[in-house]
């Protein structure tokens, strides 16, 4: 069996995601900014149990960008936008997590760039301009007007017309984001250089997005829909490869955004040789049906689906969808957190869904996203004073009512979900079979129940999840007559030991229950 050692840190950690819009204000413009960051990362790890404990975080988009879509529309690869901070602030950033022992994760957006990027200045000042081919242009279609039907994920057409070249420019995003062309060595070479110095600086690590977009294949000028992903180009994987290499230099990790929700698809994006991404983001809890049965279906399917010898990773919310709470319903929030937080894989933390944060409705002369996403990135709730402790001034997105939801609430709370997902954290640093150990699916008497056990070397953990409004009995599902509770969702169960075929577990409860098979 491998020793601790040689696991690489990111198996082993916990990543909490950063909404940076959101964190924290640390000078009253409204906007949370790096050094509100840095002022909070205590909460995230002050290496005691009083702090969230979290390993990781990633950050999204920082540099400089006019916004169109909220960061992922990059007008600098190699600068921080001044409303975020300064290249000074970024690396004391990267120094104080890293006195912390968390490390940081950039979001790298390597598909497409902001229309206001130089480059793109460049590309589309004239056909014979030096950046010319850098993106990806196209004359009308012979009767004039789009050189295909295709669509973009936002709306309209894929296809915007510029009047100096007289041709139009392709982009699957907003008309401000247009698509880089791949093909092209010199913006492959461009984006090497950017992550190198990222790493540099010390970054750990990118989330790469929008990666199944790098290479499309236009098809008739007739057919409608988004262009074909060429998954299947050798090219890409080249892309990843080479990104792999880097970051396996810099012993940081490589985690594409593709949103598949195809298991095999998903798992293409580890490389046949596993010598792509670390990590492929797991999607398959964004959206779908929360009971047991389904839950278990489904972490099945994606257990067995990992390549050999491959990492898995789980998350329940992201910045482009409602969050968790609204998605299924506050019955399931503090199951949804002990399932996260009891997967084999690493876990990812949306920040916010620790105290239960909602979805916020945005008045129409408040909206900042044209595609409906504000509602889960509103600022984080740090107490219930005026703007819940995120700034002192009206901040860019309303917040979310604060009176109960809040770190500081909930902090004094022992029975808070925030409580639960620190002990959860913590638990799960300190137990191998929980962090590392494999993965096994079981039947129970119920079934409304989920139940796992996580094993390594003796270390036994079973999971088991109540997910009905009734009590359940799961019956002797782990095969072994008792077990110590060291967990459950309700904080105020006694950790006793417990007869498998006595436990009955409240509605939607659940728990983790140590099996010493010595
Ligand atoms: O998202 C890519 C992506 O898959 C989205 O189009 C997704 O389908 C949509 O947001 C669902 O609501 C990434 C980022 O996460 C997203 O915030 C960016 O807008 C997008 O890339 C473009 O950079
Ligand atoms: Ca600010």
């Amino acid at each position: 069996m491998k020793t601790q050692n040689n696991i690489p840190w990111w198996q082993k950690a916990v990543i909490y995601h950063i909404y940076p819009f959101s964190f924290y204000d640390s000078n009253n413009d409204g906007i949370g900014d790096l050094s509100g960051i840095i002022q909070r990362l205590n909460y995230l790890n002050n290496r005691t149990h009083k702090s969230l404990g979290v390993d990781a975080v990633w950050i999204t988009p920082v540099s400089p960008s006019p916004w169109a879509d909220y960061g992922y529309d990059v007008a600098d690869y190699t600068a921080i936008d001044p409303v975020f901070g300064s290249m000074k602030i970024a690396e004391k950033l990267i120094w104080e997590c890293h006195a912390r022992n968390i490390k940081v994760i950039f979001d790298f957006v390597p598909n497409h760039t902001s229309s206001e990027h130089p480059w793109f200045i460049e590309s589309k000042s004239s056909r014979d301009s030096q950046k010319h081919d850098w993106y990806i242009w196209a004359d009308p279609n012979p009767q004039g007007g789009v050189p295909t039907a295709h669509r973009s994920i936002f709306g309209g057409s894929a296809w915007e017309f510029n009047h100096r070249r007289g041709q139009y420019y392709f982009h699957y995003f907003y008309k401000e984001q247009p698509d880089l062309n791949w093909c092209n060595a010199a913006v492959r070479k461009a984006m090497e250089e950017a992550l190198v110095f990222w790493l540099d600086k010390g970054v750990d690590g990118f989330r790469f997005d929008a990666v199944k977009h790098l290479y499309e294949k236009f098809l008739d000028i007739g057919r409608a829909g988004f262009p074909v992903r060429t998954l299947d180009k050798k090219e890409a994987h080249e892309v990843f490869k080479g990104w792999r290499k880097i970051l396996d230099h810099y012993g940081g990790v490589a985690i594409g955004e593709a949103w598949e929700t195809n298991i095999s698809e998903w798992a293409s994006y580890y490389g046949k040789n596993l010598d792509e991404f670390h990590l492929p983001l797991n999607f398959f809890f964004m959206d779908t049906r929360w009971d047991a049965g389904n839950i278990r279906r489904l972490v099945d399917s994606v257990e067995a689906g990992l390549p050999r010898g491959a990492w898995l990773n789980w998350a329940i919310g992201n910045h482009d969808i409602s969050r968790f709470v609204s998605r299924y319903g506050s019955q399931f929030v503090r199951l949804g957190a002990m399932l996260l937080l009891t997967l084999r894989g690493t876990p990812i933390l949306y920040y916010g869904d620790e105290i239960g944060m909602s979805d916020v409705s945005i008045a129409p002369d408040r909206v900042r996203d044209r595609f409906g996403r504000d509602r889960a990135r509103t600022p984080m709730q740090w107490d219930e004073s005026p703007h819940a402790g995120f700034t002192q001034v009206e901040p860019w997105l309303p917040v979310g009512d604060s009176r109960e939801i809040s770190v500081v609430a909930q902090g004094h709370n022992p029975d808070s979900l925030l409580s639960l997902y620190k002990k959860l954290i913590w638990l799960r640093k300190r137990n191998a079979a929980l962090r590392l150990g494999d993965y096994k699916s079981l039947d129970t008497a119920s079934l409304q129940c989920f139940a796992y056990l996580r094993t390594r070397g003796k270390k036994k953990v079973l999971v088991i999840l109540n997910f009905s409004s009734d009590d359940q009995k799961p019956g002797d599902c782990a095969g072994s007559g008792r077990g110590k509770i060291l967990l459950s969702t309700d904080v105020t169960r006694e950790k006793a030991e417990v007869e498998f075929k006595d436990l009955i577990l409240a509605p939607y409860e659940g728990c983790i229950v140590d099996i010493n098979t010595e």
